[in-house]
């Protein structure tokens, strides 16, 4: 049943009188990106509606609730998904076509909300779609960031930051709320009390403090009317700076609270997989974790006196270690502030909180210096503290005399403290992102505490809502899924999509399959032209590689290829070549100077090649500008090859090979992260992987490394494609310009530091691999069959399965229902 707001005469005519109040103009007057505005307005009369039944339906029964914080939402626009959870897609299309409003450009004028780096963020805004979706009660808890992921321009092949300013036409999907506002203290002392019962009492003085004011965004289920909340902090000034306060020699403490206040939440740190250990870091984590805390005891404290029934109505969901100082937050409330008693503020605090691990990449684990932290948070320093000694005890009491033990898994240790040992500690749960990640979890880096509390470890293999990637992203493949099915049961239940195997044999429905993929790589190309200029031809592979750019991710190995490729192009123009598109797109931490080496790098190889007539077009590269959630949708939708080759073992799953695999790529990777779980689901004639095994990589890093060197003198012409680097082909004659990505292949003599991430090692099986995927694609009912294969054994990898499993095994929620009259 259609929604009433959005019939077509009712939806126009709110649309026109949005035009009308927002900016007293008619629909002809107004600008594409007021038409965004009064369009978004209309769709949020309709959401709110939804929202404030489901919000009432869940103060009826009180459900249990999870809390999802994470200091990062990579949320993509809104507009669009909104309507399609809503189900009114195709009729706000429709009625908009009648204003003479093209739908599509007037999503494009939504700034892309990119309130995170990567996987970490995107995967929680698919959990929070996916919650929404089952029916179950979720707060996404996070930052109001000013800035958001920097925008990404590429100038002279060089990797350039400009900042992102997301919110600088307002943003018509959110809501402030004021009433639920929340103080958060920074520093000062700690005074001791006792009071006439003799009980003490910790005090904070002296502290400099800032107001933190939530800002919510419906988080829209598809087609069940539930709307959950998505509550992002922002911070304002305790003090009001104004310029009386300077009569009252406040002027100093106003201006503080002013700059601190702006400072908070001034910008996402756009660090993926590295920790940097600032300040300001770590003030970001306390805020929003400190607001979000008080709001949540606050809510429960409507409907329960009793704290010790936390746990059966709230559940605190920690995304990775930067939120785990909630572990610490929460026990200084209930002893504080609720007045409990250690054990039972221990035995609520550890029945509430639980950790996801999202990587082993050594540089991302948090460990704050002792003297920062004690100093920022004295009170929440004094908890870890009185934590971390009755662990002691307990791993003593347990291992008697293993002091190696206590050493290797204390809280506070070398003047650090160790985030991610103080979320197992005081976790109930705690769980990697895919098996292999989990197992060498357990198996190695948390090992000592995976043996102390087996009981606690689990896995949640990621997934990705197909509601986005395939509905939005993709609508010519969904409605042909749809029409192929017979059903829209799919969207979802992606298992359902198994289906779609009665087909593999159907030449009339492979075609179909394949023209589909083709318009998704014109639309694609178009866009290519845009944005770089280059012509590219559609016909052609296209071979994708798009993720954040870090060296264990190896884009190096993708463009050492493509050097090595036209190295045999030039060298063999008689050899037959099926002809290929490159296109990477990726962003690299501001500061990650040999990640933007390998931008520069790709970006050159880009201007050689895609320049050299001789070789007819039969290789491009392309690297997309500003890779980010919206022009993803498109690469997903396009992409023939989908790039998963990070160095085994390194990757803790990876999300953007389900997506590439959901709209029918074929995944080239390695056995790393999900792409192990992606091969067992389609079968291993159905990808092409290669290179060294997790266990492989273990045992050399175990043993020192590999000896380069040897691979490089006996392989000519991979020692040409790394000679390359230096010779000046790809630099105009600069022999210097890719000296250190030389330097880093290469073992300096006596040292085993060079290639860590086992590129020439895996070269020359992937270059075979490569082979094997042209010589597959020149098969095309071969291809066809095999990547409609791969859609159809998608249906693990959406995060509706996810999210059960979190219930299920983890979060216990209630599920919840919303009638459909509103
Ligand atoms: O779990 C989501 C995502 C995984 O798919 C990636 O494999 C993993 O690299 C990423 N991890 C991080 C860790 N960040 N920090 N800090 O982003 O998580």
């Amino acid at each position: 049943m259609i929604n009433p707001r959005f019939e077509k005469q009712a939806f126009k005519k709110e649309v026109k009188n949005n035009v009308k109040t927002l900016f007293r103009k008619t629909i002809e007057e107004a600008t594409p990106q007021q038409l965004f505005q009064a369009v978004s307005y209309a769709v949020k009369e309709a959401i709110i509606d939804d929202w404030i039944a489901t919000q009432e339906q869940y103060e009826k029964d009180d459900p249990k609730m999870v809390y999802y914080m994470s200091m990062e939402f990579l949320m993509g626009r809104a507009l669009g998904n909104n309507l399609i959870n809503m189900t009114a897609y195709k009729e706000v299309k429709e009625a908009l076509d009648e204003l003479g409003i093209d739908l599509n450009a007037i999503e494009d004028q939504e700034p892309d909300p990119a309130l995170g780096n990567g996987g970490l963020g995107r995967l929680a805004a698919c959990f929070l779609d996916s919650l929404a979706t089952l029916g179950y009660a979720a707060y996404g808890c996070g930052i109001r960031y000013r800035y958001g992921m920097f925008k990404q321009k590429i100038e002279d092949g060089y990797q350039v930051e400009t900042p992102d300013n997301w919110l600088k036409d307002g943003n018509p999907f959110e809501l402030k709320r004021p009433e639920y506002a929340k103080e958060v203290r920074f520093g000062g002392n700690i005074r001791v009390e006792y009071d006439e019962h003799g009980k003490t009492h910790f005090v904070q003085e002296n502290y400099e403090s800032v107001l933190a004011v939530p800002y919510d965004y419906p988080i829209v289920g598809y087609n069940n009317h539930i709307v959950n909340t998505l509550r992002i902090w922002d911070a304002e000034p305790i003090v009001d700076f104004q310029l009386d306060s300077f009569d009252r020699g406040d002027y100093h403490k106003a201006v503080e609270q002013q700059n601190l206040a702006k400072n908070i939440v001034e910008v996402l740190y756009p660090n993926d997989n590295h920790y940097a250990g600032k300040e300001l870091r770590l003030k970001q984590q306390y805020f929003f974790v400190s607001a979000s805390l008080q709001a949540a005891i606050a809510k429960f404290k409507k409907k329960h006196t009793d704290l010790h029934e936390l746990p059966e109505k709230i559940t605190i969901q920690m995304n990775d270690t930067h939120p785990t100082v909630a572990v610490a937050e929460l026990m200084r409330i209930l002893l504080d502030e609720e007045n409990m008693e250690w054990n039972d503020a221990w035995e609520i605090t550890t029945k509430t909180c639980a950790y996801t691990n999202h990587t082993i990449m050594a540089e991302a684990l948090e460990k704050w210096p002792i003297d920062l932290f004690s100093k920022l948070l004295p009170r929440v320093y004094q908890i870890i503290q009185e934590i971390d000694r009755r662990f002691v005890i307990q791993v003593r009491e347990m291992y008697p005399g293993n002091e190696e033990k206590v050493a290797k898994m204390q809280i506070l240790r070398d003047g650090q403290v160790k985030m991610a040992h103080l979320a197992i500690v005081a976790g109930y749960s705690v769980n990697g992102v895919a098996r292999l990640h989990t197992e060498i979890l357990k198996k190695q880096e948390l090992r000592d505490f995976y043996e102390m509390m087996p009981e606690k470890f689990n896995n949640k293999t990621n997934g990705i809502t197909q509601r986005r990637f395939l509905m939005h992203g993709n609508p010519l493949l969904a409605d042909w899924v749809t029409e192929k099915l017979g059903t829209k049961d799919w969207i979802t239940d992606l298992p359902k999509m198994s289906g779609l195997k009665k087909w593999l044999d159907d030449e009339e429905a492979l075609k179909e399959f394949m023209s589909i993929k083709y318009e998704n790589k014109v639309r694609l190309a178009k866009y290519i032209k845009e944005h770089n200029g280059i012509e590219v031809d559609p016909t052609s592979i296209f071979d994708v590689q798009v993720k954040r750019l870090h060296e264990y991710k190896r884009q190096l190995l993708n463009i050492l290829h493509v050097m090595y490729l036209y190295n045999q192009i030039k060298e063999h123009p008689e050899k037959s070549f099926y002809p290929r598109t490159f296109i990477f797109g990726a962003k690299a931490s501001a500061g990650y100077i040999r990640a933007k080496q390998i931008i520069k790098l790709i970006n050159s190889v880009a201007d050689v090649v895609n320049n050299d007539r001789s070789i007819n077009g039969k290789l491009k590269v392309v690297f997309i500008e500003d890779y980010r959630v919206s022009n993803a949708e498109w690469i997903f939708a396009a992409a023939d090859v989908s790039e998963q080759i990070s160095t085994a073992s390194k990757e803790a799953s990876g999300t953007g090979n389900m997506k590439f695999m959901l709209n029918g790529a074929a995944t080239l990777g390695t056995m790393d992260g999900a792409n192990v779980e992606i091969v067992e689901e389609v079968g291993a004639d159905n990808a092409f992987i290669f290179g060294l095994s997790s266990d492989e990589v273990i045992n050399y890093e175990q043993n020192g490394g590999y000896d380069s060197r040897q691979i490089y003198n006996s392989d000519p012409e991979l020692k040409r494609v790394v000679d390359q680097l230096v010779d000046g082909t790809y630099a105009q004659g600069d022999t210097e310009m890719y000296r250190d990505l030389y330097n880093s292949l290469l073992m300096p003599q006596g040292n085993n530091q060079a290639d860590v991430y086992f590129i020439l090692k895996d070269f020359r099986s992937y270059a075979e691999a490569q082979e094997k995927v042209e010589a597959a694609y020149r098969d095309k009912d071969r291809w066809a069959k095999m990547v409609l294969l791969n859609t159809a054994s998608c249906g693990k990898f959406s995060s509706d399965r996810t999210i059960q499993e979190y219930v299920d095994d983890i979060w216990k929620l209630d599920k919840e229902t919303i009638s459909e009259e509103i």
